[in-house]
């Protein structure tokens, strides 16, 4: 199935590997023909090769908007060499076909990045340079295309052989997801520029529709090895920003997985004020805690569940310092991110061959989240301790005495904390540390059983005079009643279920505080 290479165009903007591949190609025999400075570029190197120009008998023009836009050139590329009828047509029109198209499009998305004036941005669109591709692509049987500077080595490794029908499939599929991509950072100015009421209205979220996320690393597999996976940036990531943005100071690559524990973790240090250190595995916390320090937030943090801390993620919102290093160095960590690191932090740490450090600038600004269903996508704002309802002082006294303060600063953590367990969640703190967390579990009494399972593990009973949060409403008094039997001193809860009343009853028959806050922090 390999097809010999006779003839090849040639048209890029970037011109990086370009001689090397006209070299490669004119000693396989390769005839060349390009477009005006790609020609003087091979040319240059003494390379032979035919100006596009000189095939169609006709001039580039309109300051090259019309350089490759002619039948001459489309004719070569499209036709279908398996019929019979498409190369005698060639034949009496005196066309040679091309086995090979070489092209890379205008910088659209740089230009844009450049801060360049709409007039500028729109002429860098290409037009002839997709058309290229696309009728190259579509014409896979025939014509191999080539996008991407990083396959020049495997086009000068078949410059002499060709290349197969399955390898030219591969490149077809990847043709069409670059001229998708051109369009989608098209399409995305356009909304931006000339409709942005639309865009704001939200006919949706055309920013995620429209944006221009680019794919910057390829992982060694998904959340499986037989599942392929890639990393994406946003437009904000591409600036550092987030954890897509990353610097990674040491350690193995990051991997699928690693990304998922490491975005939860990191969002979890971040919905608190105070030096926080949130450890996170399969993407639930086993220890949440706010300190005087990070060394001092990490203790409290690990000794939740020093057990589940094993091989975990751990996010840190401060500078992570030489103390918390030292006290970090003998866990089996997986990941560790901080927005900055002591110098002696990331020397203590990389003792470890494996351990991943990184450096993370700031959430990103990116607003909306994105989840794949089968046939589409969820789109929804992201979850942010920012509801009305997560400001204390909007929080309503359902029973008991009013907090003291002590009290009161425990039921914010665990409010803050509680947002970042997979629901049905439920937290218990003390002193400002995560000590039992109930995650993932299909009904809230479960989630009780465990959280002060948790708390109350080896000889120590820490459920007793801890507080409770609850990710969503008490739908019955079960669930509460779990917890104050262990003995809880104060609980934070949603409320808004039918049964509130029953709920509000048994926390006043045990004589503990409740508070409701008429928001929920569901997360699936
Ligand atoms: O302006 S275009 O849309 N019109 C065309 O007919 C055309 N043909 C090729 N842009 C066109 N190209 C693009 O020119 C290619 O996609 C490539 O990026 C660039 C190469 O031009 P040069 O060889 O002059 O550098």
């Amino acid at each position: 199935t390999r097809r010999p290479l006779r003839r090849a165009l040639v048209s890029v903007y970037d011109k990086t590997g370009l001689t090397e591949l006209a070299s490669a190609l004119h000693a396989a025999g390769v005839e060349l023909v390009s477009t005006g400075s790609t020609a003087s570029t091979i040319a240059a190197a003494g390379v032979p090769v035919t100006r596009v120009e000189d095939l169609t008998g006709f001039p580039e023009c309109l300051d090259g908007r019309v350089k490759t836009l002619h039948p001459r050139v489309h004719a070569g590329v499209l036709a279908d060499t398996r019929r019979p009828e498409h190369l005698e047509q060639l034949e009496q029109l005196g066309i040679a076909p091309f086995e090979l198209v070489v092209v890379n499009l205008y910088p659209f998305t740089a230009t844009v990045a450049s801060g360049a004036g709409p007039d500028e941005c729109v002429e860098q669109i290409d037009i002839g340079g997709p058309s290229m591709v696309r009728a190259a692509a579509k014409n896979h049987p025939s014509v191999a295309v080539v996008v991407d500077p990083a396959r020049y080595a495997d086009v000068a490794a078949a410059a002499a052989s060709g290349f197969t029908l399955a390898e030219r499939r591969l490149l077809a599929a990847q043709a069409f997801a670059h001229t998708a991509a051109y369009d989608v950072a098209v399409s995305g100015w356009f909304a931006s520029q000339y409709a942005p009421d639309e865009v704001a209205a939200g006919s949706g979220f055309a920013d995620v529709v429209g944006s221009t996320w680019e794919r910057s690393d390829v992982l060694r597999y998904g959340e499986n090895p037989h599942q392929g996976a890639a990393l994406y940036v946003s437009p904000d990531g591409a600036a550092g920003l987030g954890l897509a943005g990353a610097e990674q100071l040491h350690g193995k690559a990051m991997s699928y997985n690693n990304y998922v524990d490491a975005d939860a973790a990191w969002r979890a240090a971040h919905d608190h004020e105070g030096p926080a250190v949130a450890i996170i595995k399969h993407a639930n916390p086993c220890g949440i805690a706010v300190g005087t320090d990070i060394a001092d937030a990490h203790a409290k943090a690990h000794a939740c569940d020093p057990v589940s801390a094993f091989g975990g993620v751990i996010a840190a919102n401060r500078t992570l310092t030489a103390a918390a290093a030292e006290q970090i160095a003998p866990i089996f960590t997986e990941v560790v991110l901080a927005p900055d690191y002591e110098p002696e932090a990331v020397e203590i740490l990389s003792r470890k061959k494996n351990i991943r450090l990184l450096r993370v600038s700031g959430l990103t600004g990116t607003v909306t989240e994105q989840r794949a269903i089968s046939g589409g996508l969820l789109v929804q704002q992201v979850d942010r301790i920012d509801a009305a309802g997560d400001d204390q002082s909007t929080w309503t006294l359902a029973t008991g005495d009013a907090a003291d303060e002590a009290t009161l600063a425990d039921l914010d953590f665990a409010w803050r904390a509680v947002r970042a367990v997979k629901s049905n969640a439920i937290l218990l703190a003390d002193g400002g540390a995560s000590v039992g967390v109930g995650m993932g579990q299909v009904n809230r009494v479960d989630s009780c059983k465990l959280a002060v399972e948790r708390a109350n593990t080896g000889d120590v009973e820490r459920a007793r005079g801890a507080v409770a949060a609850s990710d969503a409403f008490f739908p019955f008094a079960d669930g509460l009643q779990v917890l104050l039997d262990a003995g809880v001193r104060a609980v934070v809860q949603p409320g808004g279920s039918v049964r509130d009343e029953e709920v509000i009853a048994a926390a006043q028959a045990a004589g503990v505080t409740l508070y409701l806050t008429g928001t929920r922090h569901f997360a699936h």
